[in-house]
């Protein structure tokens, strides 16, 4: 757990790390508000324990910023103050705080305000996870890589690099499953979504679209090096042996390629199918453009 600590005084601070920390949680500290959302979008945080009065913003300002932005929209936020009417505890509940702390800080209140915290972040997280996996193989579900990709369109064109997408399907797969059994078929899956995984960088995103097809989004990647990528993937995939049954065979996938232009992902998804169509009739294991 990442806890961001924002106090405008060295005593809370140095306290509130010292609590963090014996919990086996990493704090990470902010002097002010401005500070405090520089770390929020640059590192991230599972929980932040903000004061309301800072100087430059203020615990309730930070608040109401990161709860508008989806990158730090999930994260816990407990405020902690020095009011004690029954006004300020609504107003900062309703502004956004999931929780609420009064000084003077008492140890033992504090550390158990961030355990319930960190069991809301380790659900949010577990159920976010599940609901973004395909549960076979591990890579990102449809849902959750088309969500990305629009974000990464979005951005990619916002900043005007290149970002390529590329469409993958196994090669005649109904006969792995009728002559290895559909267990066999599903172990080609895993290992092709690992030969995927060795050939492509971290940043790259592979989804399962369904069956036994897949999508790549490649950041920063123009379609000339996509199809490179590409090739480099196909020859990963028909380099793998899969282990089954007391047995061996290998796969091999056709993949389609296609640069993400300003006609945006829909576009180039058909693109994409269209090539990997091509790559099919022009005798599969190929990359086509
Ligand atoms: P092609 O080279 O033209 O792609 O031939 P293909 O046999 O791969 O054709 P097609 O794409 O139509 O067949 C996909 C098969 O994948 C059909 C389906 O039974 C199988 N399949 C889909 N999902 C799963 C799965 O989760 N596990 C297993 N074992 N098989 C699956
Ligand atoms: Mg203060
Ligand atoms: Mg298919
Ligand atoms: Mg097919
Ligand atoms: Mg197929």
């Amino acid at each position: 757990m990442r806890v961001l600590i924002a106090d405008d005084t060295i005593v809370m601070r140095m306290m509130l790390s010292s609590w963090v920390e014996t919990m086996g949680f990493t704090p990470v500290v902010a002097q002010d508000g401005a500070e405090a959302l520089d770390i929020a979008f640059q590192g991230g945080f599972d929980i932040a324990v903000l004061d309301w009065e800072m100087p430059k913003l203020t615990g309730m300002e930070v608040i109401r910023e990161l709860k508008e932005h989806p990158r730090t929209s999930y994260g816990h936020l407990i405020l902690v103050t020095g009011r004690s009417d029954q006004n300020s505890l609504i107003q900062a509940l309703d502004g956004g705080a999931d929780d609420f702390i009064r000084k003077p800080l008492v140890p033992a209140e504090v550390v158990a305000r961030l355990r319930a915290g960190a069991r809301i972040v380790e659900l949010r997280n577990r159920i976010m996870r599940l609901a973004e996996t395909d549960p076979l193989t591990g890579a990102a579900n449809r849902r959750c890589f088309l969500e990305r990709a629009q974000t990464a369109v979005a951005d990619a064109g916002r900043r005007q690099r290149s970002l390529s997408v590329l469409l993958l399907d196994i090669d005649h797969f109904k006969s792995v499953n009728d002559t290895r059994g559909h267990a066999g078929g599903d172990e080609a899956l895993k290992r092709f979504v690992e030969a995927c995984g060795t050939a492509l960088r971290p940043t790259d995103l592979l989804g399962r679209f369904g069956g036994e097809e897949f999508a790549v989004l490649l950041p920063e990647t123009n379609p000339y090096l996509a199809v490179a990528v590409a090739d480099r993937v196909r020859a990963a995939i028909e380099a793998t042996t899969i282990h089954h049954d007391g047995d061996s065979f290998r796969i091999t996938a056709s993949i389609g390629v296609s640069g993400i232009g300003a006609d945006g992902l829909d576009a180039a998804l058909s693109r994409a199918d269209a090539a990997l169509y091509e790559a099919k009739r022009a005798g599969r294991n190929r990359v086509e453009m």
